[in-house]
């Protein structure tokens, strides 16, 4: 899964991204998206193998990109440089909560740039196909039907944007879903809020206005943590108490960003490797086997489940049948967060 952060310029960005993945920003590859993994910790995968005692581990992990940022004052060019996190799976949209700017006003702000670089594209299409419907009488009359579904659902589209600013209340079908697909919508990829705070921010709480905005919204003293980080521990903690810090939260805020983008993991397990795998919320299990191999998505049988709980009060899968915890399951199956699965499949 790819995230890009996302930001006005200067709003804290590559310091958020240096703090998640721990690679060090480099301006210049930040124009062009820099790339960089952060593993998101998870207590279950370090219980299964200290259990299993494999002889690798491997977490799941997320594709962080850091982007320029968006300027205000040429804010006609936003849409190009937008185009850098049209193939992102989800959005960190990081404020400059620091400063002791207007938190509401720059998310305002930036919802703004997104709709607009939206709009844009969406309403090219729609003039195309506009144009097409007078222009080319001639077109095949399948072709004619399938641009008047395709303009019908664009209209809706730029109805929502131009009125409610948003996609969260647009119901897509799936092959709606799937026809606008190739536009890569901003609005249609989750996204999360993290304003970047300060040491003066500390223990403060969100201005009521903005929490109003995104309620889920996140915040971090990134800059402040990453110092913390390269002090001894005995200094880290003086500072610490110092400043009324009462824990670090970088592996807290992984998983947030782990769950806001609705992603689950399952796990893998045996005496080679204990892997978690992430997947989208509400996939099935051939998907889920897609991401170990695509042979065990085509050979798909069946696949072997136990939930983590389960398998933690009763220790093996031999226990696990016998305790009524094991399950087959078959390709529809939709996976739970925390799964243990072994898919059998024939090649
Ligand atoms: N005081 C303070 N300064 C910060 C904090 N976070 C970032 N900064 C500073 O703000 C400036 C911009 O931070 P960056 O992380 O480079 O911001 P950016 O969004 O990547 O900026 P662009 O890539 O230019 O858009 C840098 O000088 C940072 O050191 C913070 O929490 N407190
Ligand atoms: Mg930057």
């Amino acid at each position: 899964m790819k995230i890009g952060i996302v930001g006005f310029a200067g709003s804290g960005k590559s310091t958020v991204f240096q703090w998640l993945t721990g690679v060090k920003p480099d301006p210049a590859a930040s124009q062009r998206g820099q790339v960089g993994i952060a593993k998101i910790p998870d207590d279950r995968l370090t219980w299964l193998s200290n259990h299993f005692k494999p002889k690798k581990t491997t977490p799941a992990v997320i594709e962080f990109m850091d982007t320029p940022g968006l300027v205000q004052t040429e804010q006609r060019d936003n849409p190009r440089r937008l185009g850098i996190i049209r193939d992102a799976d989800g959005l960190l949209i990081v404020l400059n909560g620091f400063a002791g700017g207007d938190l509401a006003q720059e998310l305002h702000k930036f919802r703004e740039e997104l709709l607009f670089a939206d709009l844009q594209i969406v309403s090219n299409r729609v003039g195309k196909l506009e144009d097409q419907a007078v222009k080319k009488k001639s077109k095949p009359v399948k072709e004619r039907e399938a641009d008047e579904v395709e303009l019908a659902l664009l209209r809706r589209i730029v109805k929502a944007l131009e009125e409610e600013q948003t996609l969260a209340n647009v119901t897509l079908k799936e092959e709606e879903e799937k026809g606008i697909r190739s536009f890569q919508l901003l609005l249609l990829k989750p996204q999360l809020v993290l304003a970047a705070i300060g040491d003066g921010q500390l223990g403060q709480a969100l201005p009521e206005k903005f929490v109003q905005l995104a309620p889920q919204a996140l915040s971090a003293a990134a800059k402040l943590e990453m110092e913390l980080e390269e002090l001894s521990a005995e200094d880290r903690q003086t500072f610490m108490q110092d400043l009324g810090l009462k824990e670090l939260t970088r592996e807290r805020t992984l998983r947030d960003i782990y769950q806001a983008m609705k992603q689950i993991v399952f796990f893998t397990v045996g005496e080679d490797e204990c892997r978690a795998w992430g997947i989208p919320q509400g996939a099935d299990a051939v998907t889920g086997a897609a991401q170990i191999h695509t042979d065990l998505s085509r050979g798909f049988v069946r696949a072997e489940v136990v939930a983590y709980e389960d398998f933690r009060k009763v220790g093996s899968m031999k226990e696990a049948k016998t305790h009524g915890v094991y399950r087959l399951e078959g390709k529809t199956y939709l996976v739970k967060d925390g799964d243990i699965m072994h898919i059998l499949a024939s090649t």
